[in-house]
């Protein structure tokens, strides 16, 4: 689970092909507002405090949490308005305050192709950053109102416990079924919240906004299951990324908790070699080889078309317009990077 930690500069989301001109044009608009409200929100204070949250913030990332919001805000009676660009907002200054902690936990040294805030300054530093990005999100969350702070508080206890439960680890229990806790809690949590709030601030429908929020946790199953893949599958000419960055954390994703759990020569020898984390090249590309035997990769890729086909089922409780047809796009395209 490298989490985009590797380095690597994200494409922004706010310049995703849309499928529609107009649309393109309402979220491009939409984006620059978030934006604006981010850089005006986040330079409040002392320098040397906004100086911290502006560094990973200024880097860059896809921004697809806030342009969700802003997609989602199209099935409301009012789209894309002051509340709404609030609310996506948060939902990335949320983020932004995990990926601080994330990378102080995993000692990250890079993040959004810059070096991570606890290896610019220290792990203290990194940490009160992401404390100050809770307190600014609190002063905004205040206005949009008791519903959203209530919202707000169900999902950061749902992030907080998919951090524990993935430092705690899987235990006796399921390792399969702990993986898929933990990334809908980390991950998956956080954009059904992006797609919750878009709908609500928008004054969509009831029904609306559940699917939303459906669609958003089932895409967020399907982005981290395929970076996890990618880590693993991936050639790097095709994705920039070294292959095995896991494995040698000692990370063992989706495919091979699958392949661990296979009761044939494929699976003996992995559960032999994969007691920690790996250190030597030679072995790590040995386990790679024997990764691509394995049943992991299918097994894996049968999970990211389930979560895919959950994701267009909600779409269907959506009415057929652009924006559906865009979220129907986006949820493609997340698979796509699969190859
Ligand atoms: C509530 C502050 C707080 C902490 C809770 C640290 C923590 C406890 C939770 C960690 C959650 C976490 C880091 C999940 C990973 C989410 C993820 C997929 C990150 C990468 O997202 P991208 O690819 O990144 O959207 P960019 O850089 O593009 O925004």
């Amino acid at each position: 689970m490298s989490n985009g930690a590797d380095g690597s500069q994200p494409k922004v989301a706010a310049n995703v092909d849309l499928g529609d001109v107009s649309l393109n044009q309402a979220v491009a608009d939409g984006m620059q507002r978030v934006e604006t409200l981010l850089m005006q929100e986040l330079s409040k204070g002392e320098a040397f405090v906004s100086e911290k949250v502006l560094h990973l913030t200024k880097a860059g990332g896809k921004r697809f949490r806030p342009m969700f919001a802003l997609l989602a805000s199209q099935y409301g009676t009012e789209p894309m308005n002051e509340r709404v660009i609030k609310a996506a907002a948060i939902v990335e200054m949320i983020h932004l305050a995990t990926l601080y902690h994330d990378d102080v936990m995993d000692e990250a040294d890079k993040r959004r192709g810059v070096p991570s805030a606890n290896a610019r300054w220290d792990n203290s530093v990194a940490i009160l950053a992401g404390d100050i990005l809770l307190a600014h999100t609190s002063r905004i969350m205040s206005e949009l109102g008791v519903e959203t702070v209530a919202h707000f508080a169900e999902t950061f206890g749902d992030l907080v416990t998919g951090q524990m439960r993935e430092t705690i680890g899987a235990g006796e229990g399921d390792a399969v079924e702990h993986y898929m806790n933990v990334i809908r809690e980390k991950t998956g949590v956080l954009i059904a919240s992006a797609g919750y709030l878009g709908g609500v601030h928008s004054g969509a429908k009831p029904e609306y906004i559940e699917a939303l929020q459906g669609y958003g946790n089932a895409i967020g199953m399907v982005f981290q299951i395929v970076d996890d893949f990618i880590d693993i599958f991936s050639d790097t000419a095709q994705s920039g990324k070294t292959p095995g960055t896991d494995l040698r954390e000692g990370v063992f994703t989706l495919p091979v908790l699958y392949a661990l759990q296979e009761d044939t020569p494929v699976g003996e020898e992995l559960r032999g070699i994969l007691t920690g984390p790996i250190h030597d090249d030679a072995t790590v590309e040995h386990v790679l080889a024997l990764l691509a035997r394995s049943q992991g990769r299918q097994k894996a890729l049968d999970d990211v078309t389930a979560y895919l086909n959950e994701a267009e089922r909600h779409l269907e409780a959506l009415p057929e317009c652009a924006t559906t047809d865009a979220l129907r796009n986006l949820a493609r395209f997340t698979v796509a990077r699969v190859g």
